[in-house]
Order: C-alpha cells, then structure tokens, then sequence
C-alpha cells in the first residue's frame, strides 16, 4: 500500500481508538485509493489525506426533553460538518440509543464519498442523538425534535448545512424539526432540511428514493452481466424505509425480497414480499413503534427466526439492508456457501472489512457498495433542496427519471475510475476513487485549510 496512506491510517488508529467504527471506515476508503495517490505524490505535501480524515468541524449538543409523565431526560446531540469542499454540509440524523462520536463520524466520512458521487452540489455531513424513539408517543417525539431543533438551528441554513432522515428520523420527525427551525428563525426557509412532508416543500418520490435507486443500481450491475432482474430472488434485511423501497421496486420488476429482518430475529418468505398488502404493511409495522419483525410472520404465517440474521438463505441477490456491520466473517462465508451471485450492499457500512475482502476475493461474486448503492436517497435529497429553491415541484416522473439516470452514471462513473486504475470490474474501489477525486479536486483548487 502507499506509505503517505499507512501513515494516514496509523494516525487514525492512535487518535480514534475508541472510535472503531470511523476507524473501520478511514481504513476501507483509503486502502483503495492506493494507485490514486502513487500518481499523485503532491498530495502529501500539502497533507491532503490527513486533512480529509478530519471534520471541518463537529458539535455536540445537550437535547432535554420531558416525557408524558413529566419526567425530564437529557440526552446527546451530534452534527458533524465532515467535509464543505463540493457544497453545503448535507446528510441524515439518526436517533438511536448507540449514537456516539464513533457513529456519526463514521457515517459523516461515507457521506462525503457518497454525495460527491451523486454528482451534486453537496458537501458531507451527518448527525443525530442517543434518543431510543421507540415507543415513544406522538407529543414525546415532538418535544425532543423540539430541543433539538433550538439547539441546532443556529449552526445550520439552506446554504450552510442540510439535514435529512436517517434510522429512526422519518417525516414526522423532519416535520417537527422544520416546524421548530421556521419558529426560530421566523423564516420559511424549507430548503433546510430534506425529507419533508409534501405539503411543505417535500419532494415527490424521497420516501421510495434510496430503495428505488439501489434496484437501479442493481439493474446496472445485472446488465453489465447480461442478465435479467425477473425471476430473481433477494435476500435483504432490516423492514424500514430503505428496505421497503426495494420490496416495492423489486415487485415491479418482477423480482422478490424473499427475507427481512429486525432486532428481533429474521422472516422467510418463500412467496416474496410482493403483494401491495405485504408493501404496505412494511410501513404500519414501522408507524407501530414496536420494531419487530415477528409481526409480519404473524399477520403472513411464515416463518420467524428469533434472534437470526438472513444470512445463509439461499437467494441470487443478497442485500445487506438494515445497518452497520450486519455481516461479518462468518456470516459472509454462509452468504458464499448459498451461491449467490450478487453482494449489493445497501445499509451504510454493512460489512465488516474482512468480511467485505473476503466477499470480494470470490471470483463468482460481485460486490457492490453501499456508498454508490443507496446514493439514490441523499441524491433526491439534493433535488428536493434544488425544488425549493426554484420554488416549484417536479413531477414524480420527472424526479424518478433523474434518479434512474443518476444511478446508472454512479454505475458507470464508478465502473470507469476502477478501469482507469487497473483494477478490474472493481465496483468498491471505483467508488472510493471516483468519488474521492472530485472532493481532492475541489479541496485543492480551494487551497490549505
Ligand atoms: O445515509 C444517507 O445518505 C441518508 N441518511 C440520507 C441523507 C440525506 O441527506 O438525504
């Protein structure tokens, strides 16, 4: 591997320790620039790499709320702004209770990657709380978004920084966080924020946007085989919005989701999740709170696996849908053993990265990753922010052809750098490279800070 890269990661290591997963994910994107940086040894002077692997800067916040008992808690907020260099800070908030620094960060580096492969104007950021939303009621969300909100609303703008959703931020969340940001500020500046409802500035097709482009992107990768999608079955995981925009996709195509998974264990069915009932249901268990994935098995009658991952079920395609390190070694060699044909991952870092070589090291698999596969949402993000700056909405079938197109340049783009660099239909390492030249670019030409 180049030197000036080792080094980079070495310096990682000794200061994030207790940061394993923004480690992991430092370590994955820069192994792969290698070639890149052996043809660009002026890099290191101006210290290109390690200025990368550092946030323009990252908050921390205290979040209290009262709960409808009157109790008080206080929790963490987060916004990291990673990387400003191609656009105003843009990425998702995620509630949950393992939300740290080693999180956001983690998912803040992605983003950086993955919005410059959108080919967007867009910077990478990310943020989020250690707050459990679920079984919370409808007035406890709202205040906690609340404090949030008057937290946060001052650190970000339209043209500053632009949060989305992300696990456990949906659009009843974002349209208590715009409402408290447009209280605040006594604007109504909706290009602040990214997955609102329509009535307000949403745009057409966000919801089904990250799960939509992951089948187009897969769509590419089959025609690049020769293949056809019909017929098809797909191993996926987690049941929340990412995961249902595949369901439907997929059914509309002709192929089946054949598993899903929650905290709770994994279901099996056989007949796919591909009925408009099967569809819609994703989302009541969703709304329901209760997140778990036994439900489905109930209402259905398949089969429910406690405390299982998917992993191991035999399917042509397997997408890792539903969170970080979700497959690791050994999981990953139960994925080979099935021959499957396809490892397209979906949720952000789902592979651990031995688990992730190893899966690439076979010969009649393809990988694809997660950074160019769910580009689709934060893409759509960046038009519904586009439509409110117009000040008019595009039609469904307008945001849905952009989308289509978007993914298939990901694809290909991607394709491409990889090619250029020796390494073969090598559709990890091509993102990592074509995503990270255009953000050096920028930085470079923006000069040293
Ligand atoms: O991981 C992601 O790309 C997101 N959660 C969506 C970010 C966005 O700004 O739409």
């Amino acid at each position: 591997m180049n030197a000036y890269i080792e080094r980079v990661i070495e310096t990682v290591k000794q200061k994030h320790g207790s940061e394993p997963e923004f480690v992991q994910t430092v370590e994955e994107v820069l192994s792969s620039l290698s070639p890149v940086v052996d043809a660009h040894p002026e890099y290191e002077a101006v210290d290109l790499l390690g200025r990368m692997v550092e946030p323009e800067r990252m908050f921390t916040f205290r979040v209290v709320w009262t709960d409808d008992a009157g109790k008080t808690h206080t929790n963490i907020g987060y916004r990291c702004q990673f990387n400003g260099a191609l656009g105003p800070y843009k990425g998702g908030l995620r509630f949950q209770p393992n939300v740290y620094p080693g999180i956001v960060k983690f998912l803040g580096f992605e983003q950086i990657f993955k919005n410059s492969l959108t080919g967007l104007p867009i910077g990478g950021g990310k943020g989020g709380a250690d707050f459990d939303p679920s079984g919370k009621s409808d007035a406890e969300i709202m205040r906690f978004c609340q404090s949030f909100m008057t937290a946060l609303y001052r650190y970000i703008g339209p043209d500053v920084d632009v949060p989305a959703g992300d696990m456990g931020v949906g659009g009843r969340e974002i349209g208590f966080l715009y409402g408290q940001y447009r209280r605040l500020k006594g604007t109504f500046e909706n290009g602040v924020l990214t997955g609102k409802g329509l009535s307000y500035g949403g745009s057409l097709a966000r919801p089904e946007a990250t799960g939509f482009g992951a089948v187009y992107y897969l769509l590419e990768v089959l025609k690049h085989e020769g293949e056809d999608i019909k017929g098809k079955t797909i191993v996926a995981a987690g049941f929340g919005n990412v995961t249902w925009g595949i369901c439907k996709k997929a059914m509309q195509l002709g192929a089946k989701v054949i598993t899903l998974s929650g905290p709770d264990g994994y279901i099996y069915d056989p007949d796919g999740v591909c009925t408009e009932e099967k569809v819609e249901y994703l989302l009541e268990m969703r709304s329901s709170g209760r997140n778990q994935v036994k439900d489905y098995a109930d209402k259905f009658g398949v089969k429910f696996f406690p405390g299982e991952k998917p992993w191991g079920v035999k399917g042509d395609i397997v997408m890792p849908s539903a969170m970080q390190n979700d497959v690791n070694m050994e999981q990953a060699k139960r994925i080979v053993e099935t021959g499957a044909k396809y490892y397209i991952e979906v949720a952000n870092m789902p592979t651990t990265n031995d688990a992730l070589k190893f899966l690439m090291d076979q010969k009649n698999l393809i990988v694809a990753p997660s950074k160019a596969v769910n580009a689709g949402g934060v893409g759509v993000s960046a038009m519904e922010m586009s439509q409110n700056s117009e000040r008019l909405s595009w039609t469904e079938e307008e945001v849905d052809s952009q989308l289509q197109r978007m993914m298939e340049t990901i694809h290909r783009v991607s394709a491409e750098a990889a090619e250029k660099y020796g390494l073969g239909y090598n559709l990890v390492a091509g993102a990592n490279i074509a995503g990270f030249l255009k953000v050096a670019e920028a930085m470079l030409e923006q000069g040293i800070f």
